[in-house]
């Protein structure tokens, strides 16, 4: 493959970052997100990689966040797509360039039953041992995490691993293999490879009812087994007019009394209506793929910028347990909820698709004042 990419990319990098070096004295801190809740708690947004935005972007990254989450780019299949074959191109790029823009870095995310090669679970024609799946999954941990051992700040070690419905933890190829061994024994390799970085198990959805409680026997069963867990991460991908905030409370409280940390990290607000599915093409589905073409109407605009607003203030209540609050995606031309169940036009963060504020940004830094 040629290098050029690669070289025009670093030089882009290289070229924003002196660009934002310049202006960065001119920003006034308390207009900013990261500005008006530097005394609560890290203020982040997960992004492809900063290579890939404009000058904008990453102009706009630099002013209002602290901390930055690689959306997909240190996944497993991202980092090892063949067992023994680590790819760190983007993800060196990744914490060079969030070192050089001043970010923390969140790392995301080294266990997960999605984008993961299907190569850790076979052992030729056959399923792999339980001790196969282990020993593959501790010397991926390893690598990964010993190679920015020091530089990220925090790591997703777990993602995802309880059930949405009957059982306690999802009938993954991990659980098949291990049991839930492959959750604490995640979290002793990613101890052993950097004893000072955070470790957080991650999940959508255990802010609530059945699933908070899971969370729960979750975390005493790690601790009783030893597992060096530090936090949990509430995913937060809520839709409009229905945000549990006094869930979400219950939560954020549970989770510290169980001795943890919280993190928010994945936060947005949906407010396309999903209708019946990913798998429903029907024409009906396909017209409301863009209900609002001419942008979001003033008064959902309003309404998004009001919950926005209600939850970061629930969030400064209880910073003494926060650590980080992310946005899923840098602004609305930027998030997976464009993509999924189906296409659709979404407009779910802080910006719009030319990168203006939107009603919740103001409403959010107006929350962090006194
Ligand atoms: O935003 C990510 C999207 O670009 C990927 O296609 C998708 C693949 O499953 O993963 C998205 O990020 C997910 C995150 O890693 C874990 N929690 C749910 C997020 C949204 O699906």
């Amino acid at each position: 493959m040629s290098r050029l990419p690669v070289v025009a990319a670093a030089f882009f990098a290289v070229t924003v970052i002196q660009l934002l070096r310049a202006d960065a004295p001119t920003a006034l801190p308390t207009n900013t997100l990261k500005g008006a809740y530097a005394k609560n708690f890290e203020i982040g947004a997960a992004i492809p990689s900063p290579d890939t935005l404009n000058p904008q972007e990453v102009r706009l990254l630099a002013t209002h966040f602290s901390s930055v989450t690689p959306e997909n780019i240190m996944k497993p299949e991202a980092i090892q797509p063949v067992e023994g074959r680590f790819v760190f191109e983007a993800s060196d790029r990744f914490v060079s360039d969030a070192s050089k823009l001043g970010l923390q870095i969140h790392g995301h995310t080294l266990v997960w039953h999605s984008q993961c090669p299907a190569w850790f679970f076979r052992e030729g024609d056959q399923d792999a041992s339980r001790d196969l799946v282990l020993r593959r999954m501790r010397e991926h941990i390893a690598k990964l995490v010993g190679r920015y051992k020091g530089r990220i700040a925090r790591w997703d070690v777990v993602n995802e691993a309880i059930d949405d419905g009957e059982y306690f933890l999802r009938k993954s190829k991990w659980f098949k293999a291990t049991g839930e061994e492959f959750i604490v024994e995640a979290f002793k390799a990613a101890r052993r490879a950097d004893p000072k970085a955070l470790l957080y198990y991650n999940d959508y959805s255990i802010d609530s009812g059945a699933k908070r409680e899971k969370a729960i026997r979750l975390i005493k069963l790690l601790k009783n087994r030893g597992a060096p867990i530090d936090g949990v991460g509430i995913q937060g991908h809520w839709t409009l007019d229905s945000v549990p905030y006094d869930e979400i409370e219950k939560a954020i409280c549970d989770f510290a009394a169980e001795g943890l940390r919280v993190a928010i990290t994945e936060l947005d607000i949906d407010v396309v209506p999903r209708g019946s599915g990913a798998a429903d093409v029907s024409a009906r589905e396909k017209a409301a793929a863009d209900p609002y073409p001419d942008g979001l109407p003033s008064d959902r605009l309003q309404r998004q910028a009001d919950q926005y607003a209600r939850l970061y203030a629930l969030f400064r209540k209880h910073a003494d347990k926060i650590d980080l609050v992310t946005v899923w995606g840098l602004h609305d031309g930027r998030s997976w909820l464009n993509y999924w169940p189906r296409a659709r036009t979404n407009h779910p963060l802080f910006w719009n698709r030319a990168l203006e504020p939107k009603p919740a940004l103001q409403a959010v830094i107006d929350a962090a004042r006194p």
